[in-house]
Protein backbone atom coordinates (compact mmCIF):
# COMPACT_ATOMS: atom_id res chain seq x y z
CA UNK A 1 0.00 0.00 0.00
CA UNK A 2 1.03 3.46 -0.66
CA UNK A 3 1.07 5.99 2.29
CA UNK A 4 -0.85 8.84 1.32
CA UNK A 5 1.30 11.54 3.29
CA UNK A 6 4.08 10.62 1.16
CA UNK A 7 2.43 11.25 -1.96
CA UNK A 8 0.33 14.40 -0.45
CA UNK A 9 2.16 17.49 -2.00
CA UNK A 10 0.26 19.22 0.49
CA UNK A 11 1.83 17.84 3.64
CA UNK A 12 5.38 17.74 1.78
CA UNK A 13 5.77 21.13 -0.43
CA UNK A 14 8.63 21.60 -2.89
CA UNK A 15 10.52 23.08 -0.16
CA UNK A 16 13.50 20.48 0.93
CA UNK A 17 14.27 19.86 3.90
CA UNK A 18 18.23 18.97 5.25
CA UNK A 19 17.67 16.07 6.87
CA UNK A 20 20.99 16.99 8.89
CA UNK A 21 19.67 20.41 10.41
CA UNK A 22 18.33 20.20 13.94
CA UNK A 23 16.11 22.34 15.54
CA UNK A 24 17.57 23.82 18.66
CA UNK A 25 15.91 24.27 22.21
CA UNK A 26 15.60 27.96 23.82
CA UNK A 27 18.17 26.57 26.04
CA UNK A 28 20.28 22.84 26.90
CA UNK A 29 18.99 20.51 29.10
CA UNK A 30 20.94 18.15 31.51
CA UNK A 31 19.32 14.32 32.11
CA UNK A 32 19.81 13.36 35.70
CA UNK A 33 19.53 9.78 36.96
CA UNK A 34 19.21 9.16 41.03
CA UNK A 35 19.88 5.57 42.36
CA UNK A 36 19.20 4.88 46.06
CA UNK A 37 22.08 3.01 47.12
CA UNK A 38 24.47 2.51 50.38
CA UNK A 39 25.91 5.71 50.17
CA UNK A 40 25.60 7.92 52.60
CA UNK A 41 25.57 11.53 50.84
CA UNK A 42 22.00 11.81 48.74
CA UNK A 43 23.93 13.64 46.74
CA UNK A 44 26.73 11.05 45.43
CA UNK A 45 23.61 8.92 44.21
CA UNK A 46 23.32 11.85 41.58
CA UNK A 47 24.52 11.46 38.04
CA UNK A 48 24.40 13.70 35.09
CA UNK A 49 23.57 11.14 31.95
CA UNK A 50 24.03 13.61 29.45
CA UNK A 51 22.88 16.95 27.88
CA UNK A 52 20.50 17.50 24.72
CA UNK A 53 20.20 21.14 23.14
CA UNK A 54 17.93 20.05 20.31
CA UNK A 55 14.62 18.32 19.55
CA UNK A 56 16.10 15.77 17.56
CA UNK A 57 18.20 14.63 20.25
CA UNK A 58 15.61 14.79 23.20
CA UNK A 59 13.86 12.09 20.81
CA UNK A 60 16.91 9.98 20.53
CA UNK A 61 17.12 10.03 24.32
CA UNK A 62 13.67 9.14 24.37
CA UNK A 63 13.60 6.57 22.06
CA UNK A 64 16.32 4.62 23.55
CA UNK A 65 15.65 5.02 27.37
CA UNK A 66 14.01 3.27 29.90
CA UNK A 67 10.75 4.79 30.46
CA UNK A 68 10.27 5.77 34.08
CA UNK A 69 8.04 2.39 34.60
CA UNK A 70 10.51 0.42 34.25
CA UNK A 71 12.85 1.38 36.82
CA UNK A 72 13.60 0.10 40.19
CA UNK A 73 11.54 1.42 42.93
CA UNK A 74 13.71 4.29 44.91
CA UNK A 75 15.16 5.72 41.25
CA UNK A 76 14.52 9.22 40.05
CA UNK A 77 14.92 10.79 36.58
CA UNK A 78 15.69 14.71 36.45
CA UNK A 79 15.75 16.98 33.57
CA UNK A 80 16.94 20.53 34.45
CA UNK A 81 17.68 23.40 32.26
CA UNK A 82 21.30 24.59 31.54
CA UNK A 83 23.82 24.01 34.02
CA UNK A 84 20.98 23.90 37.68
CA UNK A 85 21.58 20.79 39.43
CA UNK A 86 18.34 18.92 40.70
CA UNK A 87 19.10 19.89 44.05
CA UNK A 88 17.28 22.60 46.39
CA UNK A 89 20.71 24.07 47.40
CA UNK A 90 21.61 25.40 43.69
CA UNK A 91 21.23 29.30 43.60
CA UNK A 92 17.97 28.88 41.23
CA UNK A 93 16.55 26.80 43.16
CA UNK A 94 17.10 27.84 47.15
CA UNK A 95 14.02 30.11 46.75
CA UNK A 96 11.55 28.23 45.11
CA UNK A 97 9.79 24.90 45.06
CA UNK A 98 7.76 22.37 43.41
CA UNK A 99 4.93 21.46 41.90
CA UNK A 100 3.50 17.50 42.79
CA UNK A 101 1.76 15.59 40.47
CA UNK A 102 0.44 12.38 42.37
CA UNK A 103 -0.29 8.93 41.04
CA UNK A 104 -2.88 7.58 42.99
CA UNK A 105 -4.27 4.37 43.06
CA UNK A 106 -7.53 5.77 41.75
CA UNK A 107 -6.69 7.11 38.28
CA UNK A 108 -6.93 11.02 38.50
CA UNK A 109 -5.23 11.39 35.30
CA UNK A 110 -6.21 11.53 31.33
CA UNK A 111 -2.51 9.64 30.76
CA UNK A 112 0.10 7.23 32.59
CA UNK A 113 3.17 8.21 34.32
CA UNK A 114 5.30 8.04 31.13
CA UNK A 115 3.18 9.88 28.93
CA UNK A 116 2.91 12.13 31.57
CA UNK A 117 6.68 12.42 32.08
CA UNK A 118 6.97 12.70 28.14
CA UNK A 119 4.40 15.55 28.13
CA UNK A 120 5.94 17.39 31.09
CA UNK A 121 9.73 17.79 29.49
CA UNK A 122 7.88 18.63 26.25
CA UNK A 123 6.38 21.09 27.56
CA UNK A 124 9.28 22.49 29.46
CA UNK A 125 11.84 22.29 26.65
CA UNK A 126 9.04 23.48 23.73
CA UNK A 127 8.88 26.90 26.37
CA UNK A 128 5.23 26.26 26.21
CA UNK A 129 3.98 28.30 29.22
CA UNK A 130 4.19 32.21 29.45
CA UNK A 131 6.33 31.51 33.07
CA UNK A 132 8.59 29.12 30.96
CA UNK A 133 11.36 31.13 32.55
CA UNK A 134 10.62 30.14 35.74
CA UNK A 135 10.62 26.71 35.41
CA UNK A 136 14.05 25.37 36.67
CA UNK A 137 12.94 21.24 35.52
CA UNK A 138 11.15 18.25 36.72
CA UNK A 139 11.62 15.05 38.35
CA UNK A 140 10.16 12.13 38.31
CA UNK A 141 10.51 9.78 41.48
CA UNK A 142 9.51 6.21 41.29
CA UNK A 143 8.31 5.08 43.96
CA UNK A 144 5.12 3.00 45.67
CA UNK A 145 3.19 6.02 45.34
CA UNK A 146 5.25 7.81 42.16
CA UNK A 147 5.19 11.78 41.72
CA UNK A 148 6.48 14.19 38.73
CA UNK A 149 7.65 17.29 40.45
CA UNK A 150 8.14 20.35 38.66
CA UNK A 151 10.57 22.63 39.73
CA UNK A 152 9.55 26.56 40.12
CA UNK A 153 12.27 28.97 40.79
CA UNK A 154 10.57 31.33 43.24
CA UNK A 155 7.18 31.51 44.52
CA UNK A 156 5.94 34.00 42.21
CA UNK A 157 2.24 32.96 42.21
CA UNK A 158 0.95 34.08 39.19
CA UNK A 159 3.64 31.98 37.54
CA UNK A 160 2.89 28.92 40.07
CA UNK A 161 -0.68 29.16 39.25
CA UNK A 162 -0.22 29.38 34.65
CA UNK A 163 2.35 26.62 34.76
CA UNK A 164 -0.24 24.61 37.14
CA UNK A 165 -3.46 25.23 35.34
CA UNK A 166 -1.87 24.52 31.82
CA UNK A 167 0.05 21.05 33.23
CA UNK A 168 -3.87 20.03 34.65
CA UNK A 169 -5.35 21.04 31.69
CA UNK A 170 -2.88 18.78 29.39
CA UNK A 171 -2.45 15.89 31.54
CA UNK A 172 -6.30 15.82 31.97
CA UNK A 173 -5.82 15.74 35.58
CA UNK A 174 -8.74 15.93 37.94
CA UNK A 175 -7.27 16.04 41.64
CA UNK A 176 -5.29 19.49 43.05
CA UNK A 177 -1.73 20.00 42.44
CA UNK A 178 -0.06 21.15 45.22
CA UNK A 179 3.15 23.87 45.68
CA UNK A 180 5.65 23.22 48.61
CA UNK A 181 8.79 25.15 49.16
CA UNK A 182 11.83 22.20 48.83
CA UNK A 183 12.42 20.61 51.70
CA UNK A 184 9.31 21.45 53.51
CA UNK A 185 5.97 20.02 53.85
CA UNK A 186 3.32 22.22 53.90
CA UNK A 187 1.61 23.32 51.17
CA UNK A 188 1.92 27.29 49.75
CA UNK A 189 -0.80 26.75 47.10
CA UNK A 190 -3.16 24.40 45.87
CA UNK A 191 -4.48 24.94 41.99
P1 LIG B 1 12.73 12.80 47.53
O1 LIG B 1 13.56 11.84 46.76
O2 LIG B 1 12.47 14.10 46.90
O3 LIG B 1 11.31 12.18 47.86
O4 LIG B 1 13.40 13.09 48.93
P2 LIG B 1 10.83 10.71 48.30
O5 LIG B 1 11.97 9.72 48.28
O6 LIG B 1 9.64 10.38 47.51
O7 LIG B 1 10.44 10.94 49.80
P3 LIG B 1 9.53 12.06 50.44
O8 LIG B 1 8.48 11.30 51.17
O9 LIG B 1 10.48 12.79 51.34
O10 LIG B 1 8.91 12.93 49.38
C1 LIG B 1 13.86 12.08 49.81
C2 LIG B 1 15.02 12.56 50.61
O11 LIG B 1 16.15 12.74 49.76
C3 LIG B 1 14.84 13.91 51.28
O12 LIG B 1 14.16 13.82 52.50
C4 LIG B 1 16.30 14.34 51.45
O13 LIG B 1 16.88 13.66 52.53
C5 LIG B 1 16.94 13.83 50.17
N1 LIG B 1 16.90 14.88 49.14
C6 LIG B 1 16.03 14.98 48.11
N2 LIG B 1 16.31 16.07 47.37
C7 LIG B 1 15.59 16.49 46.19
C8 LIG B 1 17.37 16.70 47.94
C9 LIG B 1 18.11 17.87 47.60
O14 LIG B 1 17.85 18.58 46.64
N3 LIG B 1 19.14 18.18 48.42
C10 LIG B 1 19.48 17.40 49.51
N4 LIG B 1 20.50 17.77 50.27
N5 LIG B 1 18.79 16.28 49.82
C11 LIG B 1 17.75 15.93 49.07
Amino acid sequence: MVCEIEKNEQVFSSVNIPADIKHPLKTSWSFWMFTNTNKKDWEENLVKLTVFDTVEDYWRLYHWMKRPSELVFGQDYAVFRGDITPMWEHPANRRGGRMILNFEKKRNMQVDMDTAWMLVILMMIGENFDNSDAICGAVVNVRAKSKIGVWITDRNEAAIIEVGQKLKNQLGLTTKINFHLHNQVTNLLTI
